[in-house]
């Protein structure tokens, strides 16, 4: 470690996962503008929403999938940090006053707090920008002979858009708790979180050229894993402290979650059978899969 830098934060990511997330701590900064380019307050900005300490779990995935299918690693590093850059472009909007209104995230004032708001949202999409700028160039370089790049264009541009990403943060907002029951909640976060994941793991299974019925496993593991990954964010926030989290605490009070609707024990199980399903469905594929059985059981411990 340089002498000055900071120790990595404490992700409880081990093994391989831990080594793929290094590999895209370090791409990362390399990928966005240099910070003394004009106009330096957003590329600072976006610098920081990027670069600040997160676990990396959804370009992982990515990275995880495609090696899983025989890609190297060099040739679509890239395109999952597209991904990476997607979600912290997501954060910065999920954050401002007119959403969440949150204060802290990894540890760390939000970026409108840090920047102010327009320069926030102007960093907000400069990264989703990049982030369909690198995947068009990436894309077309792998010269795939099943898929195009107009197919993962397509898969990031629906997950982000009103049937994905957008489409679940505005029935969250919108909703009134009392509308809430377990299947609109899981309607939401599928596609507010879920649909992130759902294309992190397609995108590593199409930059890998796996085969439509490997990419349809890989679609019914995703799915699972990512609506798990919510509950376990949901009992997280119960279940931990701003050190552990980095995000101010009990933040879901007025909102209705899955430990509101089911209990801490209850969202547990169905955060266990939700991996079981992703686990199951992995079945076909063997041993090789076992990087993404990990990334189930590491959702898992984060809801205990
Ligand atoms: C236009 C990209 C775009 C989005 C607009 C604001 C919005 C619509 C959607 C919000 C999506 C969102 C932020 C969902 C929450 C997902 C979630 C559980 C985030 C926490 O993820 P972690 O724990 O965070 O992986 P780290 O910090 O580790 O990356």
């Amino acid at each position: 470690m340089k002498p000055g830098s900071q120790p990595p934060p404490n992700t409880g990511l081990h093994g391989r996962l831990f080594e793929l997330r290094e590999v895209v701590e370090r791409r990362l900064p390399e990928l966005l503008p240099p910070l003394e380019r004009e106009p330096r307050q957003v590329h600072a900005a976006m610098h920081y929403a990027l670069t600040s300490p997160g676990k990396r779990l959804r370009p992982i995935l990515t990275l995880a999938v495609a090696e899983i299918f025989g890609a190297r690693q060099g040739r679509h590093l890239d395109l999952a940090c597209t991904v990476e850059m997607v979600h912290a472009a997501s954060l910065i909007l999920d954050d401002l006053p007119s959403m969440d209104d949150a204060a802290l995230r990894r540890g760390r004032p939000t970026t409108h707090r840090e920047f102010g708001e327009a320069t926030a949202l102007l960093a907000s999409f400069g990264l989703l920008n990049r982030a369909f700028s690198l995947l068009a160039d990436r894309g077309q370089r792998l010269k795939l002979r099943r898929y195009s790049t107009e197919d993962m264009v397509h898969h990031m541009a629906d997950a982000i858009g009103s049937s994905g990403l957008i489409g679940g943060q505005a029935l969250d907002l919108e909703s009134r708790p009392e509308e809430l029951d377990l299947e609109r909640l899981e309607f939401i976060h599928s596609h507010k979180t879920g649909a992130l994941f759902l294309a992190a793991g397609e995108l590593g299974a199409m930059a890998a050229d796996a085969r439509r019925r490997d990419l349809e496993i890989i679609s019914r593991y995703a799915k699972n894993l990512g609506l798990a990954f919510q509950i376990t964010d949901d009992l997280l926030d119960v279940l931990s402290t701003p050190e552990e989290t980095g995000k101010d605490v009990q933040q879901d009070e007025a909102r209705i979650t899955f430990v509101k609707l089911l209990g801490v024990v209850g969202a547990q199980a169905l955060a266990a059978e939700l991996l079981e399903f992703a686990v199951g469905s992995l079945e076909p594929l063997g041993r090789r899969a076992d990087p993404l059985r990990s990334i189930a059981r590491f959702v898992e411990g984060r809801g205990h």
